[in-house]
Order: C-alpha cells, then structure tokens, then sequence
C-alpha cells in the first residue's frame, strides 16, 4: 500500500512542472514580473500582465516605480485605424486648467484628438485590453487620446494624476475618479538621433525611452494607497526630425474622488 508521503511529493512536483511549463508558454518575455497585487520591498501595484495578448513581450525598465514597456500591445491594423480617425480631429493639445477644464499652455506644444465621438469596435477592444491589464472595469477607461508631435514639438515635465489643489484637477477627479494607470502607445517608429523620448527625470537617474511602432509604456500613477506617486514625472521631448505618433490610455479609478 502506498504511503501519503509517497503519493504527495510526485503531485506536488507535477504541478510544479505544470506551473512552469504555463508560465513559459504565455508570453515571451524578459525581465518580467506577474506577481498579481503588491510585494513588500516594493510601493507599486503590479499590472495582470497574463491578461495581455500572447504575442505580446514585457520588459521591465524600472521596479520601483513600476514601468514596463509591452511590445506589440497594439496591432498594425490598430495603428492605422487611430491614426486614420484621430489625424483629422487634432487640435493644439490642452492641459488642466488652474482654474478651469482645460488650457492651452507652452509646456505642450503637440496637436491632439480624444476619440469619444468616433469610437469603434477597434477603440473599444484596445480599451477593454487596458482595463482587463490594471483589473479595472472598460468604463474607467478614458476616450483615447491620439497625440502628434513635429518640428521640435515637446511636452515637459508633468504628472498624469490630476492634481487636487487646482479646480481643473478636484473637477476631474469627482466626475470620475483619479487617473490611476497611463498607457502610452507609440504609432510609428523614431530614428534614434530624432529625440521625441520619453523621459521620466526622477527614475534611474534620468530614464529615456526610444518610441517603437506598437510599443506600449505602462506606469501606475498613484501607489497602492491611492497618493499620487510623484516619481511618475515624465515628459516628451523635442522632436527634432520626423514626427512622433501615440495614443494615450488613461485609466481611472472611481474609489479614489
Ligand atoms: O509624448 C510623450 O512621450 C509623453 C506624452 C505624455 O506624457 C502625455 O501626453 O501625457
């Protein structure tokens, strides 16, 4: 007869062995981490990236904040389908207002569209893919914002969580909670000596990132007791050669007012 022990140890080992055989096959990824709510050396949430298509791979810039950049979170056919709505809608690119809902201001010299009036099963399905990503319901998920940078065109240093102390920011914040999460997605591809980076100052000593057609940056932009993270900091610098396309996914959370 057998023991328990002799029955337990191959079980435990066989679902070990298939733990790590799903693990491998779900993404091709480098330096990730799936780690599905918060560690204790670290103050970010984690993202579910298992909820990410399986053509997509992960590779981590930096832990703490948490930022990763997804490869391929859009397809091609996206791409062209938001820049093809969003390029004739593009207006000179706001800010939130001091006092008001929004302002022209020189820190964001790009043209930009959200695409709330002409939403489609394609704006919809890359919505539903942010909010499955942060565990969040697809009505949290702002309209996309398609955005468009040339001939030195910048967007300096600021924070994607709206700021309390200004009307803009408390206005936005009781419509529909603060913005948790950013996505940003590059729609084309930059030389490397064109600028246009992405450039967070407080990580790393300076963190820059090269836009990619197709490649997201995802950031959480408040910790896990709803403060604002202010080592989210980050801008777009001048492109100086070419253009510069993305879209910006911001997520809210309704319990953060
Ligand atoms: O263009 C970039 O790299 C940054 C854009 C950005 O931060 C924004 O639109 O809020």
């Amino acid at each position: 007869m057998k023991t328990v022990k002799e029955i337990t140890i191959p079980l435990f080992l066989s679902i070990g062995f298939i733990a790590m055989f799903c693990s491998m096959s779900t993404h091709n990824t480098t330096n990730w981490a799936t780690i599905p709510s918060f560690t204790s050396h670290s103050t970010s949430p984690r993202p579910n990236l298992l909820s990410l298509p399986k053509t997509c791979r992960i590779k981590r810039l930096s832990s703490d904040p948490y930022i990763v950049c997804i490869y391929d979170f859009l397809t091609d056919t996206e791409v062209e389908h938001l820049k093809t709505i969003g390029q004739p809608l593009l207006t000179r690119s706001m800010v939130v207002g001091e006092e008001t809902g929004s302002a022209i201001n020189a820190h964001r010299t790009s043209s930009s569209a959200f695409l709330n009036n002409v939403e489609s099963e394609i704006t919809k399905n890359i919505q539903k893919r942010a909010a499955k990503l942060v565990r969040a319901n697809h009505q949290d998920v702002e309209a996309l914002q398609v955005v468009h940078y040339k001939d030195g065109q910048k967007y300096e240093p600021h924070y994607d969580f709206f700021d309390r102390s200004k009307e803009g920011g408390k206005t936005s914040i009781g419509q529909q909670g603060q913005r948790m999460a950013t996505l940003l997605v590059y729609l084309n591809d930059i030389d490397d000596d064109a600028g246009g980076q992405t450039f967070f100052p407080k990580v790393l000593n300076g963190l820059k990132i090269n836009p990619k057609k197709n490649m997201a940056v995802f950031w959480y932009n408040v910790l896990p007791n709803g403060k604002e993270d202010e080592r989210t900091l980050h801008g777009g610098l001048p492109i100086n050669k070419g253009e510069k396309w993305a879209v910006n996914i911001w997520i809210r959370d309704p319990k953060i007012l």
